[in-house]
């Protein structure tokens, strides 16, 4: 029997205008822009739902009926496998699952499928956890914490991950060679932050990792990235 989405709680506070694309639910952040960069990439019609940190909405009931841990990104594939509706929390799972469906940016077996794996499985176990952490210390609440050591902490961890990444992009376009993948996508929004929007180039001392910048510009460069990271857009 075919479930509807309209039984999915989350379609009652945020109502799908086009039910036969995937419902994504997120936010411009580091993970948000995940799935929005590779959807965007790819052209999988999809519809997005703004979930607002201000308004607390990733607390709603709502919101935690998809996602338990109250973090997007989150999405609901109408059309998952069997033709039943899919929902999916975890940006890195939502990448393989999409990446599959669409035959994109993964490959479908072989060698480079477990190496994009291994380097999508690095940023999320430690380049999101660890660059996060320098956000916190650096440039939100932590940053009044008279105590600095937790601040050198996360940004030495972060720079010695800076260092593995430059030293993998040091003979390959990209991080697994030639081509493109959710490896990539998965992490240059991270580095792009914790330069960027946290404001940590000096902190983690950037100038020295050539090889992640020019890998980091290349990125932002491509109109997919372009639009993806302002989707949705944050009002
Ligand atoms: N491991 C999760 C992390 C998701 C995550 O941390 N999302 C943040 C935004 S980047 C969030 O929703 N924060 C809201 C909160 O913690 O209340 C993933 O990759 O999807």
């Amino acid at each position: 029997m075919t479930v509807a989405l309209s039984s999915f709680p989350i379609t009652k506070k945020w109502p799908p205008r086009h039910p036969d694309r995937l419902q994504l639910y997120s936010l411009p952040t580091p993970n948000g822009v995940k799935v929005s960069i590779f959807l965007e990439e790819t052209g999988l019609p999809y519809e997005v739902h703004r979930v607002s940190f201000d308004n607390r909405d990733q607390m709603s009931p709502e919101f935690r009926s998809l996602n338990p841990n109250n973090k997007i990104p989150a999405l609901i594939d109408p059309n998952g496998p069997n033709g039943e509706p899919l929902p999916l929390f975890e940006s890195g799972a939502i990448l393989i699952y999409l990446a599959d469906k669409t035959g994109q940016l993964l490959a479908r077996d072989g060698a480079a499928r477990y190496q994009t794996l291994q380097w999508l499985m690095f940023q999320m176990g430690a380049v999101g956890p660890f660059f996060g952490q320098v956000g916190f210390f650096h440039k939100f609440a932590g940053k009044t914490y008279e105590d600095k050591r937790p601040r050198d902490r996360y940004a030495a961890e972060s720079r010695r991950l800076l260092a593995v990444l430059d030293q993998q992009l040091a003979e390959r376009s990209w991080i697994i060679g030639d081509d493109y993948s959710i490896a990539d996508i998965a992490t240059f929004p991270w580095v792009n932050n914790l330069v960027g929007f946290y404001g940590a180039a000096e902190l983690v001392r950037f100038d020295e990792f050539a090889h992640v910048q020019r890998a980091l510009k290349a990125f932002l460069a491509r109109p997919a990235v372009i639009r993806g990271l302002n989707i949705p857009p944050r009002a």
